[in-house]
């Protein structure tokens, strides 16, 4: 960060929003790709553009009560932060995890407002959640949970202002819950108000499978630049959720054998390639953990996080889908060593910054969460325009949708580096891309 201003942004970042180191982390990486962007825009900085940015347009935090199996009340604390809607309404998931807190909730509102603009498609950036943990509950109480985070967030949503979807710890099933208490609440049918709905009553083909799938061709296109692709690769996948999966998925059909996929507690290695269907039954059908892979699969290991990192596992692509901050200096390293091509992310912000900077400086193919993992998004985008529209795409339509829309989200990337000489750069590529498109609607909207 040369520039004093894009500094003292920084500075005001940290100062203003004390231990949301997250969030923090977040914005450095963004205004560090931005100094030679602003230097040649000086009205950036009369229009406080950056200030601006930095700021969420606005914030909600509220109680949310409900009843456990016990007869127990319990009370959680429920997050919407509605960042920025120069380009449309607020897009973003809901989280719901123990760790969530208002500094996560802002670093994952702020780099959907990049992933958002750089797929194109007219949808602001937002995210929400709550500090509830699924893990071990009922479907009652998942409902009654939802029920109750519905009773409020209701007043903030809606198909023009607020269109939440889901992220870790909220899936279809969740999506379900909250679209009916809202439809109950409002009295009315408004489809576009949540993405992720179940394809029968709203929802869109392909939408399940998008990130994963749309992870894995992004990740392709970026082979294609050194004239490889999937096939024959050694992919290690991290988490074993929604993105994950389809990430799995995906890979193996274009023959990659992906042999390691990770939980919180985990990971398992299976050198004959992972069976997805078995991977499938366990964590979507029964929710059960990955030690119920192992124990049903012949020939599969399973460490502890104590025993071994799932980084350390010999691969030639890696594609970490679980969490932010999963993957350290240490695992990039590792990582290298074993001769790794490409690291694309799956999951918001797992590279810490200086495992970004080791890959970088390997020549190592590294694709930034906001534009390798934009397909989930885009694929909600195209829920809302079947809802306005009332029709419903085939699955082949909406995925082929998706792979131009990860094709170009690609190349937006890969030349807005070569135009600033940082060709291969896609970090640099991404943040200054999806930048100028929101920065340039913001500037004519006018001081908002
Ligand atoms: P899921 O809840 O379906 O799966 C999350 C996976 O990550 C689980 O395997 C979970 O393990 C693991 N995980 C969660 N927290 C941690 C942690 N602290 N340490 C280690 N492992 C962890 O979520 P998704 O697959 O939807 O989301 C995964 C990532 O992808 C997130 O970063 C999310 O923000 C991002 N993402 C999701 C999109 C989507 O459309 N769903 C779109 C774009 C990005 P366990 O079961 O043990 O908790
Ligand atoms: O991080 C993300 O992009 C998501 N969790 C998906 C958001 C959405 O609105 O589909």
């Amino acid at each position: 960060m040369k520039s004093a201003y894009v500094k003292s942004v920084y500075d005001t970042v940290v100062q203003r929003n004390p231990g949301e180191n997250e969030f923090h982390q977040a914005v450095h990486e963004v205004l560090d790709s931005l100094d030679p962007v602003i230097a040649a825009h000086p009205e950036f900085e009369k229009t406080a553009l950056l200030e601006r940015l930095i700021e969420p347009e606005r914030q909600i935090i509220f109680r949310v009560p409900w009843v456990d199996d016990s007869g127990k009340v319990q009370v959680n604390r429920g997050y919407r932060v509605q960042f920025n809607s120069a380009l449309g309404p607020y897009k973003g998931g809901l989280r719901f995890h123990p760790s969530v807190n208002r500094g996560i909730i802002k670093f994952l509102g702020f780099e959907q407002i990049f992933k958002n603009a750089l797929t194109g498609l007219g949808i602001g950036g937002g995210k929400g959640g709550s500090d509830f943990d699924p893990h071990g509950k009922s479907d009652n109480e998942v409902m009654r949970f939802c029920q109750a985070f519905m009773s409020e967030l209701h007043n903030h949503i809606g198909e023009y202002t607020d269109v939440p979807a889901g992220d870790i710890g909220v899936g279809g099933r969740e999506i379900g819950y909250l679209f009916g208490m809202y439809r109950r609440l409002e009295g009315r049918y408004e489809a576009g108000v949540l993405t992720g709905k179940g394809v029968g009553w709203g929802g869109s083909k392909g939408r399940t499978e998008a990130t994963g799938y749309g992870l894995v061709m992004f990740t392709q296109r970026m082979l294609e630049q050194i004239g490889q692709g999937f096939e024959g690769q050694r992919v290690v996948v991290s988490g074993s959720g929604n993105v994950a999966i389809y990430a799995i998925e995906k890979a193996q059909e274009l023959g990659a054998k992906v042999v390691a996929c990770s939980d919180s507690s985990g990971f398992i290695v299976d050198e004959a390639g992972i069976d997805l269907e078995l991977l499938k039954q366990v964590k979507e059908v029964q929710r059960e953990r990955l030690t119920a892979y192992a124990a049903a699969r012949p020939g599969s290991v399973y460490r502890t996080r104590d025993e071994g990192s799932i980084w350390d596992v010999p691969c030639s692509i890696a594609l970490p889908s679980a969490t932010q901050n999963e993957l350290s200096l240490e695992n990039a390293e590792s990582l290298i060593k074993n001769g790794v091509v490409a690291v694309a992310e799956g999951a918001n912000m797992p590279c810490e910054p200086e495992a970004i900077e080791a890959f970088e400086r390997a020549d190592v193919l590294f694709g930034p969460g906001k534009a390798a993992n934009a397909g989930g998004v885009a694929t909600s985008a195209l829920e809302m325009e079947q809802n306005a529209s009332r029709e419903q795409w085939s699955f082949m339509h909406t995925t082929s949708r998706l792979e131009k829309i990860m094709h170009d989200i690609h190349d937006d990337c890969y030349e807005t580096a070569a135009q600033y000489g940082r060709s291969g750069d896609y970090v640099f590529g991404a943040n200054v891309a999806g930048f100028m498109k929101v920065s340039k609607a913001m500037i004519a909207q006018g001081v908002i």
